[in-house]
């Protein structure tokens, strides 16, 4: 990623600099905006440097409190992030700092969280080139100065660290994606959609949290929607025909078993509690949808099995049983010779080492196994796994781990020992999109949203068509081949 001052990235051959528009800065110093207003711009200083922080309370997707920061930089751009938050949280994650106010928000504001932006964090960057993230990021971390971002909150930590690269990238005239990788980021992302809902983002009656649609048959992204949506909209006729509610969840997936009651619908609603049943459905949609289930479009699972986890074992409480870690195992390596699951997230809890080894010595080389809640978007974690050989892919999702540059560079030591990257959002989102650029700046290869409704999902995807259509011929969908490197049956 961008690692120098953005300044000297973008000056002409004559020494001089250009706007994205290609408007040429004046020797004396000033420059022309779009509007044709002058700024002063003093050349002792570069034009990213932060001048103003400004944290406020917001809410997300679900009605609970998150932070807004807006950066300000010396020549009056100004870059806005808003914090995502988790249901299914790993518990070695960056701290989410709440208010415990019960009388507000049941004790979810942020207002301390926010104070910390404006009376310790800002301050703490102010003068700093916001062109360089990783002098900034690396402020913001000893300013807290604890290792989970404890102090002042990661939250608080990573609404400064967004916004400033969004600050930075709006002074240099360039969109975020292509501010952080450059001419070289150019791949849009194979997407991993949420059609059915279970476990916390569904009020846990199936026990999985998501049953995922991949799309590698697509030709682009823009296609992969389309066939995303027809198999969405064929999983919905499936529910009503068989009289299942087709309320959705956080992420916007379906939850047929989360309305209505037995006797009022008649329904069976058992089809829906067992977590095989809706792999069953996923597949059935496909063929309705008229594709073909593992060539057109691929099935993937978050477990999201720390969630259930209790006392060493895996409670399936939809089904009324209870699993070993070794019966855990047997269980997901049975669904991947029987379906065709090329992905699976959280198959076993944050902390069991032994079962994702033992997952990952049975199906690691035709299976994508990410870890979540295990590896937590940390380096040090995913280090583990790489020395243990646990799982084979990594969910990059920048809130747990707090900086813009920790995030990058746990994508960059997944990527340095073959372990697939799935940038994704969180279940509590909002009209921020800053992972679709993240995606395709860092070319990861994979994005994980939610699913095709509700506005803040629609936000990802949106972003990410338009980048689509800026990249042009120059952009690249990999489809398959993003999971060529381990699974040689595709
Ligand atoms: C996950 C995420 C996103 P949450 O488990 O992968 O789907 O859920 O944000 O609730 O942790
Ligand atoms: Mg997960």
């Amino acid at each position: 990623m961008q690692s120098e001052r953005m300044d000297s990235r973008f000056r002409g051959n004559d020494g001089t600099k250009r706007g994205k528009d290609g408007t040429q800065r004046v020797s004396d110093g000033t420059k022309r905006g779009s509007d044709g207003t002058q700024r002063v711009n003093d050349n002792a200083e570069p034009s990213t440097t932060i001048r103003r922080v400004h944290a406020r309370e917001v809410l997300d997707s679900r009605g609970v409190p998150t932070v807004e920061v807006d950066v300000t930089v010396a020549s009056g751009a100004r870059g806005r992030a808003i914090v995502p938050s988790g249901a299914s949280t790993g518990r070695h994650e960056a701290l989410e700092f709440r208010d415990g106010d019960p009388d507000r928000y049941q004790g979810k504001g942020v207002r301390h969280a926010v104070r910390h932006v404006n009376e310790v964090l800002g301050p703490a960057v102010l003068g700093v080139d916001a062109g360089c993230q990783h002098e900034v990021d690396a402020i913001l971390v000893d300013t807290d100065g604890t290792a989970n971002l404890t102090r002042l909150g990661g939250n608080a930590v990573l609404g400064v660290s967004l916004a400033a690269a969004h600050a930075a990238a709006a002074c240099v005239g360039l969109p975020l994606y292509r501010y952080l990788g450059g001419s070289l980021g150019r791949e849009l992302p194979v997407p991993m959609v949420n059609i059915l809902s279970g476990g916390l983002h569904a009020r846990g009656i199936v026990d999985f949290q998501d049953f995922l649609l991949i799309p590698v048959g697509a030709q682009s992204f823009s296609d992969a929607l389309v066939m995303v949506r027809n198999v969405y909209h064929a999983m919905g006729k499936i529910l009503t025909a068989r009289g299942a509610s087709t309320l959705v969840a956080d992420e916007g997936g379906l939850a047929p078993a989360s309305g209505g009651s037995e006797s009022r619908t008649g329904v069976n609603r058992t089809e829906f509690y067992a977590n095989e049943s809706a792999v069953r459905l996923l597949i059935e949609a496909i063929e309705q949808a008229g594709y073909h289930p593992g060539e057109d479009a691929a099935l993937g699972l978050d477990v999201a099995a720390t969630h259930f986890y209790q006392d060493g074992r895996y409670r399936l409480s939809a089904e009324s049983r209870t699993l070993s870690s070794e019966e855990m195992v047997a269980l997901l390596t049975r669904w991947v010779d029987d379906y065709p699951i090329i992905s699976i997230e959280d198959g076993l809890a944050e902390d069991d080492w032994d079962g994702w080894q033992a997952l990952t010595a049975q199906v690691g080389n035709r299976v994508q196994l990410i870890g979540d809640d295990l590896f937590v978007t940390n380096v040090r974690r995913l280090q583990m796994g790489i020395a243990r050989g646990a799982a084979n892919a990594v969910l990059v999702k920048v809130n747990q781990v707090g900086t813009l540059t920790a995030a990058i560079a746990t994508l960059r030591l997944a990527r340095a020992h073959g372990y697939l990257p799935v940038v994704s959002a969180r279940s509590g989102e909002t009209e921020d999109a800053t992972i679709a650029d993240l995606a395709v700046g860092a070319n990861a290869g994979q994005i994980k949203i939610g699913s095709i409704t509700r506005s803040e999902r629609l936000a990802k995807y949106n972003q990410l068509l338009r980048i689509e259509e800026e990249l042009g011929a120059y952009g690249v969908y990999r489809g398959r081949k993003v999971f060529t490197h381990f699974l040689d049956t595709l």
